[in-house]
């Protein structure tokens, strides 16, 4: 049976609603950043820009970096915007548009996440470069698919139990990166651990301005979890979904982040701008090994 119109919508001239993308448009390796002013912070480096589309916060350019054929997409803020761009650029791969049938030779993309976070823990300074391990979803959106098997029920059943999670919320998930992607990515200056994805910036990141917090404990209770070789070492807002996502649809996943907060000790970095520049420079090197 074809999709129907109405669940996978395509404008006028065939690309997908919100992204504005053909099967042309993009690579099979995706850089994701939120903001969509970062996108050519990133295409100023490569050798060529051949394609460029913007509909609403999803910003797109494709090119060349040292040979190798790259997409940079923003995403904007959070998981909700993570959902409609994994689907859509899943479907822009593994849906043929024209019968609206999932195809039976599946792609696998590689989705590199370079964002900006704040580190929850106090030896994980500002400016410093951190890989998720995993990602930590205390945001939700992902239970309204089928994730059994992604997830590991043993570390989420030791944060729960650490933080005394209150069970209106939803169950929170644990979820890992790609290893394949991650191998590419190391170096003696880059911090790993996981990563806690926020499905909001003030109130669900434990920050006060006027509002009082159901759990004023949350954030330290994050902060000193420690399961095995687990602890929460970052707050941001996509990478679990991004790794959730990219599991239950076949793709590889990491999210770099570079730290422009500390939480722990209420920091903010002087040049949070010179920090991200340098993780995009660090991150393309390594993006042509792949
Ligand atoms: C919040 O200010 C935004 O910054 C972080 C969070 O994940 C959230 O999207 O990442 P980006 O700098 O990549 O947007």
């Amino acid at each position: 049976m074809p999709i129907k119109n109405s669940e996978l919508i395509l404008n006028p001239d065939g690309s997908v609603y919100h992204l504005n993308l053909k099967p042309e448009h993009i690579s099979d390796t995706i850089i994701f950043v939120g903001d969509q002013d970062r996108v050519e912070k990133i295409t100023k480096h490569f050798d060529s820009v051949e394609f460029s589309t913007q509909k609403r916060e999803f910003k797109t350019q494709t090119g060349y970096y040292q040979g190798k054929r790259l997409t940079v997409i923003s995403t904007g803020i959070g998981p909700d915007n993570i959902d409609i761009v994994l689907n859509e650029l899943d479907a822009l791969v593994n849906i043929d548009l024209e019968t609206r049938q999932p195809k039976e030779e599946l792609t696998s993309l590689n989705i590199i996440r370079i964002g900006t976070s704040g580190s929850l823990q106090s030896d994980i300074p500002v400016d410093a470069f951190l890989i998720s391990t995993h990602g930590l979803d205390i945001n939700g959106m992902l239970h309204f698919y089928q994730i059994d098997g992604i997830s590991n029920p043993e570390v989420e059943e030791a944060f729960m139990a650490h933080t005394e999670w209150d069970q209106n919320k939803a169950r929170p998930i644990v979820i890992n990166n790609s290893k394949t992607l991650e191998k590419h990515f190391e170096g003696p200056d880059m911090f790993k651990g996981m990563t806690g994805t926020a499905g909001g910036f003030y109130g669900p990141q434990g920050r006060v301005l006027r509002l009082p917090l159901k759990d004023p404990l949350l954030n330290s209770k994050l902060d000193n979890f420690a399961y095995k070789t687990y602890r929460i070492t970052n707050f941001e807002m996509e990478t679990s979904v991004i790794y959730g996502l990219s599991k239950l649809l076949g793709h590889e996943a990491l999210s770099l982040n570079a730290i422009i907060a500390n939480r722990a000790n209420g920091d903010f970095s002087v040049d949070p701008k010179k920090t991200v520049d340098h993780l995009i420079s660090y991150a393309l090197e390594r993006i042509a090994t792949i």
